[in-house]
């Protein structure tokens, strides 16, 4: 009779441990889209993230990684997150800056000169503080990862002096920081969604672009571009980010999988993209690329051109902002 009482009460038991951890996770389908093909960065620390979300959840959260801009190019992934329609993606935060100015702050050239300044400067308070500023636009940014230093590719002739950008036709970001940035080099600076970037340049719709060598290797764009510029000219970042209406239905233990694994994936993205960029250059020569570095003197006076543009950030980010970011970075010289 006792054992019997004991079985029960633990039968009973093990229902409401079963109830609980049903109410903590339901059967739900994430759609985190990304922009660059399948075989790139994104795409294997997009499925790393699928992969980490599925196994802590019991299986019960299963994300679909869809990469090569097929639920939309980066804006209009945003807005699709917005809406509630796709639940995550992963894009530039320079594609954000229309609905979070501040955001404008990491695409300021030369403001990082490592990837370790990056980390702790977008990883530390004011990163948080300017990924918090998403929530009231309808996203919730979870971590950055690393798109990279960029450097300039076209099809018309080695980049080696500043003048050699002047009548060509540039691809940037949609964003007023980069169509400054290049105007002010002196280049024809066109905006276009980066879903549309290979086909401009294989028709020569746009002489070049600049992206860092990972996207140049994984996106092919050493099938339809010959010249290389070592230019690391800023710093990109990628940030993750959640639809907030979606988020806000999610139980406390659904988010926190989603944060874990954020962060897991960020750090297993950082050390992917490093291990990868630190080959590409050989890879991107061997595909017959023809890659040149600025003199020093070339590259001061590309330095002073795009230090114009920093007084039209500050301004449009905030002094405060501005001030905050560049004391980070000077804290992180100092250390
Ligand atoms: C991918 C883009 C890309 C970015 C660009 O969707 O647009 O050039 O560097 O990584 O976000």
């Amino acid at each position: 009779m006792r054992i019997r009482f004991a079985l029960a009460g633990l039968v009973a038991a093990l229902v409401a441990a079963g109830a609980a951890q049903a109410q903590d996770f339901k059967p739900r389908i994430v759609r985190f889209g990304y922009g660059l093909v399948d075989n790139s960065n994104q795409g294997r620390a997009a499925r790393m993230f699928a992969q980490e979300v599925e196994k802590a959840s019991g299986g019960k959260m299963k994300v679909r990684a869809i990469g090569n801009a097929s639920l939309g190019s980066d804006t209009q992934m945003q807005q699709a997150l917005i809406g509630g329609a796709q639940e995550m993606m992963v894009g530039s935060t320079a594609t954000l800056v229309g609905l979070v100015p501040e955001m404008a702050v990491w695409d300021t050239p030369f403001l990082f000169s490592s990837a370790k300044e990056a980390d702790a400067v977008l990883d530390g308070p004011v990163g948080d503080k300017i990924k918090a500023k998403l929530e009231a636009k309808g996203m919730v940014g979870l971590v950055y990862w690393e798109n990279g230093f960029r450097n300039l590719t076209n099809s018309k002739r080695p980049v080696a002096r500043l003048e050699d950008l002047n009548d060509i036709k540039l691809r940037v970001m949609q964003n007023n920081v980069f169509l400054d940035s290049f105007k002010a080099l002196g280049a024809n600076a066109v905006p276009l969604p980066f879903s549309e970037l290979f086909t401009a340049l294989e028709t020569r719709a746009v002489d070049g672009q600049e992206n860092p060598y990972n996207t140049i290797v994984s996106s092919k764009f050493y099938e339809v571009q010959k010249y290389l510029t070592v230019t690391n000219h800023v710093y990109s970042p990628w940030i993750v980010t959640v639809s907030k209406k979606w988020w806000d239905g999610l139980s406390t233990a659904e988010k926190k999988v989603l944060q874990d694994a954020a962060i897991k994936s960020r750090d297993f993205e950082r050390k992917d993209t490093r291990e990868e960029a630190a080959k590409a250059l050989a890879d991107l020569k061997g595909k017959g690329m023809q890659v040149n570095e600025l003199s020093a003197q070339e590259a001061n006076r590309m330095r002073e051109k795009l230090a114009s543009v920093n007084a039209g950030i500050a301004k449009s980010v905030g002094q405060q902002t501005w001030d905050e970011v560049n004391a980070a970075v000077q804290q992180m010289r100092n250390a």
